[in-house]
């Protein structure tokens, strides 16, 4: 099935991978581009000769983030009332292993989707960062929840609320990334990972993974709702329709804090 925002392939024997492909816009995430996500993924899910996946972008952009061009122009109700608002940001429902090939910005939606993946492999030139605090609102995709999960509630702080980015060889010390590779080889040790699962049992894979996930999660979908919640909220301010215009205009913000 042709898609517009994506490529798909099979990179290897039991290995399916999904490239976000707008490197026009850094691989922003737009709506279509992320129906198109979940619908590869899924059908890679339900595909028996697949046993692990691979989501990527390209060498300059994994994703700089979600739309902030369609963003600006959606109110808060438009946000509550989306239809499939959760579903498109779901790639930890999945059952086999998600290895994330991160290469370039990992921002926003985009450094969420990375998180939402089960391993993360960085090339050199990664950088990992949640910059929605310039955008007046914060993060919607479980950024919260779990990026303070993997590098602790200080450096959470740090990256949320001044906009820290990590670079690849931080994120690795910090325990956000499995492995860095040059940029020649980040996406071959992916695949090389990917392959190691694929060759394991399905039914053993998606047992151990739900496990790992359940003590991994807790109260994540608490964490989850509340975090939506507070999106939500921050989305109606007059501040997020500066942050996305400043933006857009490439000029500094000028917060009302309203
Ligand atoms: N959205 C739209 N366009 C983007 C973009 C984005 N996030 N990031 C980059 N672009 C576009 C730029 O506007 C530019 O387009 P033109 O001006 O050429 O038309 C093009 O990509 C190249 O970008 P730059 O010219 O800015 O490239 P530079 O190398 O100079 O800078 C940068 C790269 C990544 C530092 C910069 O582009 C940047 O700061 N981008 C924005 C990063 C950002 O703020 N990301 C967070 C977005 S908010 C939700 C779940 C999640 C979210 C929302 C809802 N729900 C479940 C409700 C997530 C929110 C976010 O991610």
């Amino acid at each position: 099935m042709p898609y517009q925002h994506i490529l798909v392939d099979k990179p290897a024997a039991g290995v399916g991978r999904a490239r976000l492909n707008r490197p026009a816009a850094l691989n922003a995430l737009n709506s279509a581009l992320l129906d198109e996500l979940m619908q590869a993924l899924t059908a890679f899910d339900n595909d028996a000769e697949i046993g692990a996946l691979i989501v990527t972008g390209d060498d300059k952009a994994f994703a700089a983030g979600a739309d902030i061009k369609e963003m600006q122009g959606k109110s808060q109700m438009d946000m509550l009332m989306a239809p499939s608002l959760l579903d498109r940001f779901a790639v930890h429902r999945l059952n086999k292993p998600v290895i994330a090939a991160v290469s370039g910005y990992a921002l926003g939606g985009g450094c969420e989707v990375a998180l939402s993946c089960d391993m993360i492999v960085a090339s050199e030139t990664a950088v990992f960062g949640q910059p929605e605090i310039n955008l007046g609102i914060i993060p919607g995709a479980g950024g919260t929840q779990r990026l303070t999960r993997a590098v602790g509630k200080a450096l959470a702080m740090e990256i949320m609320l001044t906009d820290r980015k990590l670079s690849a060889q931080e994120a690795l010390a910090y325990g956000l990334v499995n492995r860095v590779a040059p940029l020649e080889d980040y996406m071959q040790v992916a695949i090389g990972i990917a392959q190691k699962a694929a060759r394991r049992s399905q039914v053993a894979i998606r047992l151990t993974k739900e496990a790992i996930n359940k003590a991994y999660d807790g109260s994540l979908e608490a964490g989850l709702a509340f975090e939506r919640r507070n999106f939500l909220l921050a989305f109606g301010s007059e501040d997020k329709a500066e942050g996305m215009s400043a933006f857009i205009e490439k000029r500094r913000a000028r917060w009302t804090h309203r």
